[in-house]
């Protein structure tokens, strides 16, 4: 049970963030609405919002996710692998210890980003990938090891098409995993169910299970038919302005 959340609004340089997908530059007012609506659905689920302010120090700020790693344990400071990215941490810190008693960090040479961080209840999928080194893989596996949690280490970085392990798997409880194609045959998900995503919706594997709602993005059919039969409440969100910056619906937001 999720109980709260920090957001962070995309500040007006926005469109300066790193990207790797060639969708167009995002429109700064209808990021900020799809923002916005997005905080709105995480308070329909139950959610108790931070909301820090905007920080143009760090066009890509609004991806908070990438900062830290929550447990009902602890907190993890991660060290994002984009040096663009490196002060955002800081910027996470004081409110993480205002909510965490014990706060482990992550430390050079080792680089994580949050995105490649996947829990299925007490245990861990760590994507290494261009931003989450083995180094940092293996140093955040040991921290979890500490507070009595299992890690696996998936490699992405022969997967096209995904900047982090979270674009292509989402853990929606219940044993259940949700897969892009180029991950659902992995042996480290062997034993989970696995909801295919159809490759011409690999976007829609980044989606949110919070409480009793899956919130997935708006335009993947396939899915959202999916997740009502699977019985969940839905929300639907168009995450257009946050797609073109190579985020999705995990991204915005750290749970707890
Ligand atoms: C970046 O490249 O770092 C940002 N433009 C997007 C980060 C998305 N974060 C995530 O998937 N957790």
């Amino acid at each position: 049970m999720y109980t709260r959340a920090i957001v962070r609004p995309p500040a007006a340089n926005f469109a300066d963030g790193l990207t790797s997908v060639d969708l167009g530059k995002p429109d700064f007012a209808k990021a900020l609405e799809q923002h916005t609506r997005y905080c709105t659905a995480l308070e329909q689920c139950g959610l108790t919002l931070t909301r820090l302010p905007a920080d143009a120090n760090f066009p890509d700020s609004t991806f908070v996710e990438d900062t830290a790693i929550f447990t009902d344990r602890c907190a993890i400071l991660t060290r994002p692998g984009a040096a663009s990215r490196a002060g955002e941490v800081a910027g996470i810190e004081p409110t993480l210890r205002e909510a965490f008693a014990r706060i482990h960090t992550i430390t050079a040479p080792s680089t994580v980003d949050g995105g490649d961080i996947c829990q299925a209840g007490n245990h861990f999928f760590i994507g290494i990938s261009e931003r989450t080194n083995t180094e940092g893989a293996r140093q955040l596996g040991e921290i979890l090891a500490t507070e009595g949690f299992t890690a696996t280490p998936v490699d992405i970085r022969d997967v096209r098409g995904i900047l982090h392990l979270k674009s292509g798997i989402a853990y929606l409880g219940d044993n259940r995993l949700v897969l892009i194609d180029a991950l659902a045959d992995h042996s480290a998900f062997s034993d989970y169910e696995v909801v295919r995503i159809a490759p011409e919706e690999n976007y829609a594997a980044n989606c949110l299970r919070i409480n009793a709602t899956v919130i997935l993005p708006a335009g993947y059919p396939q899915f959202e038919a999916t997740v009502h039969a699977l019985d969940y409440s839905a929300i639907v969100l168009d995450m257009s302005e946050f797609q073109k910056m190579d985020g999705g619906l995990s991204c915005l937001s750290l749970r707890f």
